[in-house]
C-alpha cells in the first residue's frame, strides 16, 4: 500500500476515533431508556443507522444483526462501533439472515429485547421485480420468523415489536391523502411482500395479545440514503458532474410524486410508537408531495444550475437554462412495470397520539444531502 493511502486511511481512522469518544461520552445525556435492551434488525441500513444512535443516546443497549457479506457493509454504523473486549458494550453486532429461521431464534433467545425494531428487508422496490422470491422471503416471511421466534421463547410479555411498514402499501392510491384507514392496493412484489407483513403483525397482536406495531412510513432520506434510492441517486450524481466525475443523469419517470421527510425525524417515530401502552398501527409522513423533477431541479440549484425541460416521454432532457448543456436524460431502465405514481400521507394520528412531527422541508433535506455529497465525492477522488 502506498505510504500516502496508509497515512490517509491513519488520519480517517483518528477521526473516527475522536468522532466514537465524543459519541460515547455524550450519550447518556438522556438515559430514558438505561437498562433496557433493543434488537435492531438492518442495523447496517440508513433507519438502522440512525436508529441505533438515538437508542444509545437514551441508554438503550443496543444488538444489530447484520448480514455476512465480503466486503465492509458497516460504513453507517463505524462511528458507534465498540471494540468486543471492551467492558460495559451498549451497541453489539450479530450476524444474522432474516431468511434463516434457526439464526433469527437464537438470536432472539441471547439478547432477550425489551424492544425489536424490524427494518430489515429487500427494501428497493425496483429490484423487487427481478427477485420477486427473495423479496417474499426476506421481506414478508423474516417479520414472521421473528414474531414467532417472540412467541416460542415465552417473550410474548416482555417483547415490543416493531414492523417497517411502508407506503408502498397505498400504491395506486384509493384516498389522497393516505392515513392508517386507506385501503391498500400494493404495485410490487415488494410492495406485497410488505403487505402480508402488515397483516401478520395485526394477526399477531390481536390473536397473542402482542405488542406489536406496524409503522407506515412515507420516503425518508438522508445523506445516509442508499445511492440507488433516487434522492441519493440525484444527489450523487449532481455532486459527481460538479466535480467533473460525471457528464450526466439518467433517471426514470420523471413525474413520480413522493413525500419526501427526513429519516433522523423518523426513527424518533418509530420508538414513540413502543412506548405507548397499547400498540397500534401509525403514517409518519410530510403531508407534502412532490414530483422527482423537482427534487432534480431543487438539487442543481445547489450547484448554481438552473434546469429547463425539453422534449417529452423518453426524449426528454433537463438542459442548463444558461449554457443548453444537457444534464438529465430519460433511460427506460428505470421505468417499472407498474409504478406507483403519487404518494402523500396524512400522520394526523402520530401528531394527536404522541406528538410526531416532521421539522425539515424537503428542499433543506435535498440541500443537505448535495452538500455532503459534494464533500464525499470529492474525498472519494482524492
Ligand atoms: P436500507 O435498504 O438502507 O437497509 C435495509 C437493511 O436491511 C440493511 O441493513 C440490509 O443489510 C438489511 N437486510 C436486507 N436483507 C436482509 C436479510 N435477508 N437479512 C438481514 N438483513 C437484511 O433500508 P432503509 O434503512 O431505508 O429502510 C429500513 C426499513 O424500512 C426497510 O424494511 C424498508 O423496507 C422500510 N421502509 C423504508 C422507507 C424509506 O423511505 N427509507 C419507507 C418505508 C419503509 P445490508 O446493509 O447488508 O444490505
Ligand atoms: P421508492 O423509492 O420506490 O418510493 O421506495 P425510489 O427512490 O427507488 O423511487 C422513487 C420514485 O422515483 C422514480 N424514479 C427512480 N427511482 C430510482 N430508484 N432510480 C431512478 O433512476 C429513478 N427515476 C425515477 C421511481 O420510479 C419512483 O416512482 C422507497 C424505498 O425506500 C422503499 O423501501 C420504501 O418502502 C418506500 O420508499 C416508501
Amino acid at each position: 500500500m502506498a505510504r500516502s493511502t496508509i497515512v490517509r486511511d491513519l488520519n480517517s481512522q483518528l477521526l473516527l476515533d475522536i468522532w466514537a469518544l465524543l459519541f460515547w461520552s455524550m450519550i447518556g445525556m438522556n438515559d430514558s431508556g438505561k437498562g433496557k435492551v433493543a434488537l435492531v434488525t438492518g442495523v447496517t441500513g440508513q433507519d438502522g443507522a440512525y436508529l441505533s444512535e438515538f437508542l444509545l443516546a437514551k441508554g438503550y443497549t443496543v444488538h444489530g444483526i447484520k448480514r455476512r457479506s465480503s466486503s465492509f457493509n458497516t460504513a453507517r454504523i463505524e462511528h458507534l462501533y465498540q471494540d468486543p473486549h471492551e467492558t460495559n458494550q451498549r451497541f453489539i453486532l450479530h450476524y444474522g439472515d432474516m431468511t434463516d429461521s434457526t439464526n433469527v431464534i437464537r438470536i432472539v433467545q441471547q439478547v432477550q429485547p425489551d424492544e425489536v425494531y424490524n427494518l430489515a428487508a429487500q427494501s428497493h422496490v425496483q429490484v423487487s421485480f427481478e427477485t420477486a422470491e427473495y423479496t417474499a422471503n426476506a421481506d414478508a416471511l423474516g417479520p414472521l420468523r421473528l414474531l414467532e421466534a417472540i412467541r416460542l421463547l415465552g417473550l410474548t410479555e416482555k417483547t415490543r415489536f416493531y414492523q417497517a411498514s411502508t407506503s408502498e402499501l397505498f400504491g395506486m392510491v384509493r384516498t389522497v391523502p393516505q392515513n392508517e384507514d386507506t385501503p391498500f392496493y400494493p404495485r410490487s412484489p415488494y410492495g406485497v411482500a410488505k403487505l402480508y407483513a402488515y397483516w401478520i403483525v395485526v394477526n399477531y397482536r390481536e390473536a397473542y395479545g402482542m405488542h406489536a406495531s406496524n409503522g407506515i412510513l412515507f420516503n425518508h432520506e438522508s445523506p445516509l440514503r442508499g445511492e440507488t434510492f433516487v434522492t441519493r441517486k440525484i444527489t450523487r450524481g449532481v455532486a459527481a458532474i460538479h466535480h467533473g466525475y460525471q457528464q450526466k443523469l439518467y433517471l426514470g419517470n420523471l413525474d413520480a410524486k413522493r413525500d419526501w421527510g427526513h429519516a433522523r425525524e423518523y426513527v424518533r417515530g418509530m420508538w414513540q410508537m413502543l412506548q405507548q401502552d397499547q400498540p397500534d398501527d401509525y403514517v409518519l409522513a410530510t403531508g407534502e408531495t412532490t414530483r422527482v423533477r423537482d427534487f432534480v431541479e431543487q438539487a442543481f440549484r445547489n450547484i448554481t444550475v438552473e434546469l429547463d425541460w425539453i422534449g417529452h416521454g423518453i426524449s426528454e432532457k433537463g438542459v442548463c437554462k444558461r449554457t443548453g448543456r444537457t444534464f438529465v436524460e430519460v433511460d427506460a431502465r428505470y421505468f417499472r412495470p407498474t409504478e406507483v405514481d403519487l404518494l402523500v400521507g396524512d400522520a394526523s394520528k402520530a401528531r394527536n397520539r404522541f406528538g410526531w412531527t416532521h421539522h425539515t422541508k424537503w428542499q433543506e433535506l435535498c440541500d443537505e444531502m448535495v452538500q455532503e455529497d459534494l464533500i464525499l465525492v470529492s474525498k472519494e477522488h482524492r
